[in-house]
């Protein structure tokens, strides 16, 4: 294991120790135990309950959806929240609604899992044919992505509604969606309607999509949740927690795309359609601004091609220009900024830092 990857040591004085006794597989089995609070709240409600045949049904679109997966999110949103909150504060009860808040995000997640799938023509998730693909669901499957949505929110009063911060907290999940759908509809409209011009595919533009449709959703939404659990409302805190964790969520989607080309599918569990789809990719962008002439005709010919023999030849083209190398760079330099953020930062910041740091420690170097 890389040494990069010792447990953050919190600064003792600040009263930020996590227990670093417990191991990251204990914390995602402890998350992990409370799934079933989850499925049987929402199995519970009496609209599901009134109609059994649709209770069911919801009962198999949690199933397939809810549950497989790297859980980062979720686990994200406990993390911040036992980072943050005063070790005296956190109570089994108190983890169990951090776990409860953190399977809302990863029921979002889910939710926005379904959809993606359909838009990108996606084949495989999570090692299994996407939700969309099995034959008895269909485009039956935007339903089920409501009904999944709904539910979360069916979660969240049932558990936060009589909390203060009720209010904060569905305020953050519709502006998380806000933006999530906004850079969804840029990462759509740039890859349908580009037509063979790639001079709309510039970094600023990439930085747009990802901000808003991975980085909010992934990190900005987890620690802010954490932060309300722990009733920390300062405006400023929320504000450097967010600048931190659109930094590193960035990264996430920029992870995402070089996986997706350059990714072990049975690492990964999906398989990747970025360049069959004509995606503005970090990789796209990057290739686009270091290709001589021809490679940039090349790259014109062959992007967004469903023949296997052109989606080689891009990767073949991304390969000589060196993209594997200069993504590795990025992803230390980006460690090591980190690093020194925490070494040299003070008060509310260093709880930002600390927490982005670790959070990226988590998705350091990640293969799926
Ligand atoms: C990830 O992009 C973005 C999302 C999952 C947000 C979807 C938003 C909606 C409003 C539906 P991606 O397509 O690169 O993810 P993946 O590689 O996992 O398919
Ligand atoms: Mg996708
Ligand atoms: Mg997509
Ligand atoms: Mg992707």
């Amino acid at each position: 294991k890389s040494s990069l990857l010792r447990p953050v040591q919190f600064i003792s004085n600040n009263k930020m120790l996590t227990n670093t006794a417990i191991s990251q597989n204990e914390e995602k089995e402890i998350f992990m135990n409370t799934l079933p609070i989850i499925t049987e709240t929402i199995l519970k409600n009496p609209k599901f309950t009134e109609l059994p045949g649709v209770g069911s049904w919801m009962k198999k679109v949690l199933e397939y959806n809810v549950g497989s997966g790297k859980k980062s999110r979720g686990l994200a949103t406990v993390y911040s929240y036992k980072m943050i909150e005063k070790p005296d504060n956190i109570t089994e009860e108190s983890l169990r609604l951090a776990c409860i808040m953190g399977w809302c995000v990863e029921m979002l997640h889910s939710y926005l899992l379904v959809l993606d799938d359909i838009m990108d023509h996606a084949i495989t998730r999570r090692g299994v044919p996407c939700w969309y693909r099995l034959p008895e669901v269909g485009l039956g499957a935007i339903n089920d992505s409501v009904l999944m949505h709904m539910s979360m929110f069916y979660i969240l009063k049932t558990y936060f509604s009589q909390k203060s911060c009720y209010a904060n907290i569905l305020d953050t999940f519709h502006n998380s969606l806000l933006n999530t759908s906004i850079g969804q509809h840029l990462d759509y409209t740039m890859a349908h309607h580009v037509e063979n011009n790639y001079n709309y595919f510039t970094m600023e533009q990439y930085m747009a999509i990802v901000q808003h449709k991975t980085a909010y959703y992934t990190f900005s939404l987890p620690v802010c949740l954490g932060l309300y659990l722990a009733n920390k409302m300062d405006i400023e805190m929320h504000k450097k927690a967010k600048e931190i964790t659109i930094e590193i969520g960035n990264f996430f989607q920029i992870q995402d795309d070089f996986i997706d080309c350059f990714g072990d599918e049975s690492v990964t569990g999906k398989i990747g359609t970025d360049i069959q789809e004509g995606k503005c990719t970090w990789l796209a962008v990057m290739a686009l601004q270091r290709c001589n002439a021809s490679q940039r005709s090349e790259f014109e010919q062959c992007y967004g091609s469903k023949d296997p023999d052109n989606v080689q030849r891009i990767k073949r083209l991304y390969e000589t220009l060196e993209l594997p190398c200069l993504y590795k760079e990025y992803e230390q330099k980006l460690y090591e900024s980190l690093e020194q953020r925490v070494k040299s930062e003070h008060s509310g910041e260093l709880i930002s830092s600390t927490i982005g740091l670790r959070l990226f420690e988590t998705i350091y170097k990640r293969k799926g």
